[in-house]
């Protein structure tokens, strides 16, 4: 049987990194077979699009070379990784996927949806993620967990009212697609956020399991 494909997604600081290995736990709990990955990045190639993409740097990238990478990596985490794996009926947990293309470039940037749905036909096909984790928290709180993290990347040194649109971005995406995205307030204490984690996992899983 095909795998499942979840993605966790939020602006800064929201603490994917920290709730990934609670869902890996999650995932082990069940016993399912499953694969974690990232985006950008998830393959050799996708890793040094990767590099390029957040390394800061004093030439301006445009927003469609910007666009253009991330749906390069996309094309080739998609090939070589994903696709491979919910097709052996591995489980994949996909840190970021085309919904931050949407709420970075096309809200935060925005180049508005209708190039990006061409490209996400183009790369995607029909795929989607079958259950979409948003982690939501005010821009000003995630902005400072991050600060605290480490030295910012290209993204990390956009203004606030960069960082406001991309969060408006993916509530509405949440608001598109409420069949398969589930909004946690991350400005919660982390028992609470894992807790709320759980809830949307089982629902899934039962919802899977019935479904066949
Ligand atoms: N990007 C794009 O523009 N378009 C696209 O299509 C894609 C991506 C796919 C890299 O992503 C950049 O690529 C990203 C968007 C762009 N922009 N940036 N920057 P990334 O996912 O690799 O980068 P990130 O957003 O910085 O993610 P991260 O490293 O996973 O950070 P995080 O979500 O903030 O997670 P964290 O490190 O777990 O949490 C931050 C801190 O908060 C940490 O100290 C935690 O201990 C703390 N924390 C976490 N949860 C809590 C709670 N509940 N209470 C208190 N403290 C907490």
């Amino acid at each position: 049987m095909r795998g499942k494909f979840i993605t966790i997604e939020g602006t800064e600081g929201v603490g994917k990194t920290t709730n990934i290995q609670f869902i890996q736990n999650w995932l082990e709990s069940k016993q399912l077979a499953y694969l974690c990955t990232r985006e950008p990045g998830g393959t050799p190639l996708a890793e040094q699009i990767r590099e390029l993409l957040l390394a800061p740097r004093e030439e301006l990238v445009c927003d469609t070379a910007e666009l253009l990478l991330m749906f390069a990596g996309r094309a080739q985490h998609l090939n070589q990784v994903i696709e491979p794996a919910l097709t052996e009926g591995a489980w994949v947990l996909c840190d970021r996927f085309t919904d931050a293309t949407y709420a970075y470039q096309g809200a935060g940037r925005g180049m508005g949806t209708s190039l990006i749905a061409e490209l996400e036909l183009i790369v995607q096909g029909s795929l989607r993620p079958d259950l979409t984790l948003i982690l939501d928290i005010p821009v000003e709180l995630g902005l400072k967990r991050a600060s605290e993290r480490s030295d910012p990347d290209r993204f990390e040194q956009e203004k606030t009212e960069f960082f406001d649109l991309v969060r408006n971005g993916y509530l509405d995406i949440a608001r598109k697609h409420p069949d398969r995205c589930v909004v946690i307030d991350a400005s919660q204490p982390l028992e609470l956020v894992q807790r709320e984690l759980t809830i949307a996992l089982e629902a899934f899983w039962y919802s899977s399991e019935e479904s066949g």
